[in-house]
């Protein structure tokens, strides 16, 4: 008898790290070797975007949702019967969740109270949770280990805290079979360029300064999207439910650096950057102990940041035109 192909629920998969995930896992590149069947589901905000996934198009099955929207979510749950579901939708910028809370509170928090609930009514066997780095606030020296308090600092921070302490909840009360993954500051083909590294590429493309904030002091752990994707495929396959895992490169880099290291990659002078006003309640540090899904699960990332800014900037350098699209709701959003 031929076994059944499983199949994947995948919020958020039209964004960033959820395309390259999907892009990936149709590559054949999850340590299980099989392609299991895939169901998107994405609200197509303004930071999702189908073209990301041009290249898999017909091979997955798409639902243009909004995961509010709990009625849509549970007859689509009822349909689909997924047996894993990959949470990855979110409001997804601190800068914008400074302006107005409401989306994230929405999305980040409700959303995820809805999936939930539609995956327990309709038993599935894993979820897995993309949280992030920054529930645990700023850490000035050493490193967050996943037992490191919780303690947010932007709205976006705290909307994702919220839900990661949810899903907790969750697997403590009805033994939900959930995994919680917090991954460190993602880069590379395809980011929204409302984020720091595509950002800075096209203001270069624009012929403009790169706009660092305070004094560029602040640091962050840049991790290469298809790193962070095969560390979501392993945990997805060999993580212990119940579990929370760091995922991080150990690449930390002051945004300065990390700024004067992009000019040196796109060939351009290194005074091209200006201070600008700092963000509010910028954190200046975030750094991931992630020994536990190394030591437990084999994971090690493979691009450090040198050569993951060479492949973005390659890769943006081809896809000029995408990013070009994106500057009018980038001038809303920094030229108010
Ligand atoms: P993104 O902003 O690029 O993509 C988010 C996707 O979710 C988009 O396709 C959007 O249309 C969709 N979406 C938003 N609201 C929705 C809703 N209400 N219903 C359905 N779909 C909705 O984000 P990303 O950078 O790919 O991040 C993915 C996940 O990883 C998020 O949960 C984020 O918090 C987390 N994360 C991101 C980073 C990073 O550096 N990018 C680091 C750590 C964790
Ligand atoms: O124009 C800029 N100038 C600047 O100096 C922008 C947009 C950012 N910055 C700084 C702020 C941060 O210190 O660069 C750093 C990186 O900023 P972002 O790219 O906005 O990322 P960050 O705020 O660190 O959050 C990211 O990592 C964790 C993601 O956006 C989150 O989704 C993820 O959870």
């Amino acid at each position: 008898m031929r076994k059944r192909i499983p199949k994947i629920l995948i919020t958020g998969g039209a964004g960033f790290i959820g395309s390259a995930f999907v892009r990936l896992l149709l590559k054949g590149q999850s340590p299980a070797g099989t392609v299991p069947s895939i169901v998107i589901v994405d609200k197509l905000t303004y930071a999702g975007d189908l073209k990301r996934l041009e290249e898999a198009e017909g091979k997955f099955k798409f639902y243009k949702t909004d995961i509010c929207n709990k009625t849509s979510i549970q007859s689509i749950f009822q349909k689909e019967k997924p047996d894993v579901v990959l949470h990855f939708a979110a409001e997804s910028h601190v800068d914008r969740s400074i302006d107005d809370a409401t989306p994230f509170i929405d999305t980040n928090i409700k959303g995820t109270q809805i999936l939930l609930d539609a995956s327990r009514k309709y038993k599935v066997s894993k979820f897995i949770h993309i949280s992030t780095d920054e529930i645990y606030g700023e850490i000035p020296n050493g490193k967050f280990s996943e037992n490191s308090p919780i303690k947010p600092n932007s709205p976006y921070a705290a909307s994702k805290a919220a839900a990661d302490l949810l899903v907790q909840t969750y697997i403590r009360t009805y033994k939900f079979p959930a995994i919680i993954i917090r991954p460190s500051n993602n880069y590379g083909p395809w980011q929204y360029p409302e984020k720091l590294i595509p950002l800075s590429v096209l203001k270069i493309l624009l012929g403009l300064n790169i706009p660092v904030y305070g004094k560029g002091l602040n640091v962050r752990e840049w991790l290469y999207v298809d790193d962070c994707v095969r560390g979501i495929m392993t945990i997805m396959h060999k993580g212990k439910i119940g579990q929370i895992y760091n995922l991080g490169s150990t690449c930390e880099s002051k945004n300065i650096d990390t700024v004067k290291l992009l000019l040196k990659t796109l060939g351009v002078s290194q005074d091209r950057f200006e201070f600008v006003k700092d963000r509010l309640g910028h954190d200046i540090r975030y750094s991931l102990n992630s020994g536990k899904i190394t030591k437990e699960l084999g994971w090690k990332p493979n691009i450090k940041l040198a050569g993951g800014l060479k492949l973005t900037v390659d890769w943006s350098l081809k896809h000029q035109a995408w990013l070009r699209s994106k500057l009018g709701d980038i001038n809303k959003l920094y030229n108010k």
